[in-house]
């Protein structure tokens, strides 16, 4: 009937999934929990804490807000970097003195051209590879972002927690446990990930050539679930971008196509709250669905993409859910994807709510970053 999955000493109980559903026609009818929106005051004081507190509740657990004292040192500076164009700092960010694990190991590139008393936007992000790989990753252009005039921060998503079943035994959740006044299980991965990202924030804020409010954080994949998580609490980051999402992340979850949540519950239960397994059999009993979570980004701007050839993600129910957020940006006067058609490959669409769809595979490219850096410009070029 189900199986169990041991990860430690956590107990997971997961129904056996059903496979994927990967045709449009046989998508069954679904209903989406519906916004009962007043005005922006209501919105803001009690709608947005209250739907905030249903995702923490019911997908991925808490994002502690428990301050703990961190320390920064700076291990390494080249005032030469990327051939010349960028100042590279590597920042390590202690979480807990005496114990080097409990750390982050970050790299921030600024651009060097800055005027003197500029600063300037930053990307803020998690790359699946250590520091020395994500140097040359095609998925970091980094030389091109840095020559538009954008930072980036970026660090290995593994050093706040291994992305394994028992990765919590060795990661954040256990060592601050204590300090941060949470239990391993009221959190997740994720959680756990966005609570870093936030970390990050904390430190740039210290940083005078980095704008502090233009703060873009970006993820691709289950980094794009943790930014979109991350953003959703944390309102320092004044821009959102959610690179191939998917389930838990940018896609509605009662739609039935692609990944769903018995799927992501049953291979990566770690990432989510123990609540939301029992949603695997039941989407229609979830008082939540994604599209809930992008409204929570509101009214800042918000890029949601996807790709042809990554059907698992569901672009068509990406597409969806970036619509179904349009009425908590009109609250605040904004227009936001303001289209109900999906957009031919390479057509990006949208206004504050940005979307587009590219051929290709699963992956995050230089097409991608062109695109969420043409939207942040665009959003930024008043400030900047
Ligand atoms: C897949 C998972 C997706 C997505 C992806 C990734 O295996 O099913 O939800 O997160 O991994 O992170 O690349």
């Amino acid at each position: 009937l189900g199986c169990f999955l041991l990860a430690g000493s956590e107990v997971y109980q997961i129904a056996t999934p059903p496979a994927a559903n990967l045709d449009e026609s046989k998508v069954p009818s679904y209903e989406e929990p519906k916004l009962d929106l007043t005005n922006k005051k209501d919105w803001k004081t009690t709608q947005r804490p209250a739907i905030l507190q249903l995702f923490a509740k019911n997908v991925y657990g808490r994002v502690p807000e428990q301050k703990i004292p961190v320390t920064y040192e700076t291990t390494a500076t080249d005032r030469n970097a990327l051939g010349g164009i960028a100042i590279k700092k590597e920042v390590t960010l202690h979480f807990l003195p005496g114990d080097t694990a409990a750390s982050l190991h970050m790299m921030l590139y600024l651009p060097k051209n800055a005027k003197a008393r500029a600063s300037v936007p930053v990307f803020v992000g998690y790359s699946f590879t250590p520091n020395a790989v994500t140097d040359t990753s095609a998925q970091w252009p980094l030389k091109e972002i840095v020559k538009r005039g954008y930072g980036v921060a970026v660090a290995w998503y593994w050093d706040i927690e291994p992305d394994r079943a028992n990765g919590w035994q060795t990661g954040i959740r256990t060592r601050l446990a204590d300090k941060l006044k949470i239990q391993p299980r009221e959190w997740s991965a994720l959680s756990a990930w966005a609570w870093g990202l936030s970390r990050m924030a904390d430190y740039l804020k210290t940083e005078e050539k980095v704008n502090p409010l233009q703060l873009i954080v970006i993820g691709h994949s289950r980094l794009g679930k943790a930014a979109l998580w991350a953003g959703a609490n944390d309102q320092r980051f004044t821009m959102v971008v959610s690179n191939e999402s998917g389930e838990g992340g940018a896609a509605l979850g009662k739609r039935d196509y692609g990944e769903t949540i018995a799927i992501i519950n049953d291979k990566f239960p770690w990432w989510f709250s123990p609540n939301y397994k029992q949603y695997g059999s039941n989407p229609a009993a979830m008082p939540t669905d994604q599209y809930m979570l992008l409204s929570l980004i509101a009214p800042r701007p918000l890029y949601v993409a996807s790709a042809i050839g990554d059907q698992w993600s569901d672009p068509k129910g990406e597409f969806l859910s970036a619509g179904l957020a349009d009425p908590v940006y009109h609250l605040f006067n904004k227009k936001g994807l303001e289209t109900a058609s999906m957009p031919a490959l390479e057509h990006p669409v949208g206004e504050t709510i940005r979307y587009h769809i590219r051929t290709g595979k699963h992956d995050l490219t230089r097409y991608d970053w062109q695109q969420y850096m043409d939207f942040a410009d665009r959003q930024f070029k008043a400030k900047k």
